[in-house]
């Protein structure tokens, strides 16, 4: 799109808007939606509506260790399960009027051609540092230990789930020689470190560069949440990092003699961003080029709060490198949000899925899409509960923007048979409301522009507030006994502001404001009220305008709808706990014959007696059926010696006796532990079987 000579505006004409790529290993739930794609979605409507030129690209990120895992897990290949997802998270998007120029998914020909040759291009420039240097691995899975192949203790906050290349709790990034206590993530075996030749960008390279880029050219213009973050990045010192694994599931390193070897998913990934604009460019027969190349181009990544790094710093430091790219002009990260006070995860289906949602609130897309907005993780974590959820439905959607809209609507229907009225003489309070929205609208603008997403919501609901206000104090309802050609001017002006609110309310609301456009017949204009034509003037329906039926843009969200939604938190917070306890891996195979060794038996306890000066031990006189033997077990601290004497047991009889604090111990009983750590019996409590019956 060419530069309007007229504008006054001095923002970029053309816009490349990247949203995050969603690892293709699990459905995308409200976190995502809250923290990237609803802004960048906004954004990108509210950019088109403009007139300016952009492309909105995003797809699925299909490389890296997380896939692997999920594969090894459920005993299926790294290609099915990112099939599977990327199916899953693209319908979701779409469902939810997520409008991406393009979805791809990094496992396209196309993406493996542009990361393939953005590589080696990177290696015949001399980018790269050729490093032979000690990388975990794991010799009972024959591999090495990439990335999240490795979990350890954080060098820097301690949490003792860190990965090896990321800490999720307090969201560095490092090697994974960096981790304390490390251990595969495959055998939860101790890995060894093994020697291996790898690529590395030298970022420490990229310093003083960085430093002059971000920390003095972008302090007034980025997020303070995302500038902190790079500068205390850089402030720490950069160091070379490496670009390529040890693995195979990724983009085969395109270089002889490196077999065995892929790129590092955040490497390709990002690049993802280049492909998937190149895949929409050739579908659409237009040059990606400039879009990514073409200085006056604007480049925006939406990302949360953990992919900073790779996009401020990782990521424009392989773009400098190549040398032809631009680099973005502002990375507006959110923070993380929060469902009902926890963190969401996954892991523990702690989350609000979106095919769940729209199942339980079907057509109800924009009820999710405000409420995660009005409370959007902009400068720090925030919470979504579903009490809040319930409250802004009834209480703003509902009472506020419905509402207006319903009475203009049914109000016109009732007075003119829905054909808009002429007004003839318009009085100050009636300019001052289509005044209100071309502030309303800058304001709104102003907002966006500075990706400040919760206020600019608030301005929206604004306009529908001023619009209720309006006809409270005008009271159209009263005059049209006393006043007719009062109660025209009034309905015409309240039928104009329900017409702006139909525009504006496009880039939050989408499904809204198409129903809204429908409903006040907007395709039988002449001309269609758009953005740039909300002026002063502000009159977008002529009168003699037929508007149609009214219908409910909103409806009440019932408090039991909402306590299903909190039950189903709570099933699922239980069955996590009910899962949470440690299932062990399973061991080495035996044969029949090793368990024809085991002579177990059913016993039952007639004698206990805590063993003095433990805390732990109980010496136990156990009826085998056969004889009665002594047993020294760790019970102590989850039963008393009333509470076991006379319960059936099992006991492993052969097992060679063993002195424990001097006592003689001729079995071991068998349990299990619950959750909190309790042991309990192994208990064959049925009639008819008597002490000493075999178990086989
Ligand atoms: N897939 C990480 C994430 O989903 C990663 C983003 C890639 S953006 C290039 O948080
Ligand atoms: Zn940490």
């Amino acid at each position: 799109m060419s530069q309007d000579p007229k504008s006054t505006s001095t923002s970029a004409e053309r816009y490349t808007i990247t949203a995050a790529l969603p690892y293709s290993n699990g459905p995308v739930h409200i976190g995502h939606l809250a923290g990237v794609y609803v802004p960048a979605d906004i954004y990108a409507r509210f950019q088109r509506m403009q007139g300016k030129d952009v492309v909105f690209v995003c797809g699925s990120d299909e490389h890296g260790v997380p896939i692997t895992l999920k594969a090894r897990k459920e005993g299926i290949t790294p290609q099915q399960v990112v099939d599977k997802y990327h199916a899953i998270i693209k319908k979701a998007f779409e469902d939810f009027g997520i409008t991406f120029d393009n979805y791809s998914r990094t496992s396209a020909k196309i993406h493996h051609e542009t990361a393939s040759a953005f590589f080696k291009k990177l290696y015949e420039d001399g980018k790269f540092v050729e490093k032979v240097t000690e990388q975990f691995y794991d010799a009972e899975a024959r591999q090495f230990l990439a990335d999240r192949f490795i979990v350890g203790i954080c060098p820097v906050c301690g949490y003792e789930e860190s990965y090896g290349d990321q800490c999720e709790n307090c969201g560095t990034s490092h090697n994974a020689t960096d981790l304390i206590k490390p251990k595969s993530a495959i055998t939860g075996a101790t890995p060894s470190l093994k020697k291996t030749r790898h690529w590395f960008l030298p970022l420490d390279q990229y310093e003083a560069w960085l430093k002059e880029w971000i920390i003095e050219g972008h302090k007034k213009d980025w997020k303070i949440n995302v500038y902190g973050q790079c500068k205390s990045w850089i402030d720490d010192g950069l160091r070379p990092r490496a670009v390529t694994r040890d693995l195979d599931w990724g983009i085969p390193v395109p270089l002889e003699g490196a077999d065995g070897k892929v790129l590092y998913v955040w490497f390709d990934a990002p690049i993802g961003y280049i492909s998937s604009t190149k895949e929409w460019a050739e579908r659409e027969g237009k040059d990606w080029e400039p879009y990514w190349k073409d200085k006056d181009t604007k480049l925006l990544h939406f990302i949360g709060k953990d992919n900073i790094v790779f996009h401020c710093i990782i990521f424009p430091s392989m773009l400098k490198a190549e040398g032809s790219y631009i680099l973005p002009a502002n990375v507006p990260a959110n923070e993380f949000l929060n469902l009902e006070g926890d963190k969401i995860s996954t892991s523990k289906n702690w989350a609000v899925w979106l095919h769940e949602y729209l199942d339980d609130f079907p057509g109800q897309q924009d009820v999710l899409r405000y409420v995660l907005t009005a409370n959007a993780p902009e400068t720090k974590d925030s919470d979504f509960s579903w009490t809040d959820f319930q409250a802004r439905n009834n209480n703003e959607l509902v009472a506020i923007f419905g509402n207006f809209i319903n009475r203009v609507v049914v109000l016109t229907h009732k007075y003119y048979d829905g054909v808009v009225p002429v007004s003839t003489n318009l009085i100050k309070i009636d300019n001052i409301a289509l005044g209100v929205i071309e502030s309303n609208k800058n304001h709104i603008s102003k907002s966006l522009e500075n990706y400040r997403f919760r206020e600019a919501l608030n301005h929206l609901m604004n306009t529908a507030r001023m619009g209720n206000q309006y006809l409270a104090g005008e009271e159209p309802w009263k005059t049209i006994k006393t006043d007719e050609e009062r109660t025209k001017t009034v309905m015409y002006v309240a039928l104009q502001i329900a017409s702006a609110l139909a525009v504006l309310s496009e880039p939050f609301l989408p499904f809204t404001s198409e129903k809204l456009k429908k409903m006040l017949c907007f395709s039988k204009l002449e001309t269609m009220p758009e953005w740039k034509s909300i002026t002063e003037d502000n009159i977008f329906l002529p009168g003699g305008h037929q508007i149609g039926e009214s219908s409910l843009l909103f409806s009440k969200i019932e408090d039991t709808q909402i306590q299903q939604q909190r039950d189903k938190l709570q099933a699922s917070k239980k069955a996590n706990e009910a899962m949470n306890t440690t299932t062990a891996p399973q061991k080495d195979i035996i044969n029949f014959d090793d368990f024809t060794k085991l002579d177990m038996r059913v016993g039952t306890i007639i004698e206990a007696e805590r063993m003095p000066k433990t805390k732990k031990l109980m010496v136990l006189k156990v009826d085998m059926g056969i004889d009665v033997r002594t047993i020294v077990s760790g019970i102590a601290e989850s039963f008393t010696a009333e509470e076991v004497v006379g319960k059936k047991v099992t006991v492993l009889i052969n097992l060679a006796p063993r002195a424990i604090r001097g006592v003689d111990s001729e079995g071991m009983i068998l349990m299990t532990e619950t959750a909190d750590g309790k042991f309990v019996f192994i208990n064959p409590d049925e009639d008819g079987i008597g002490n000493g019956a075999t178990i086989n």
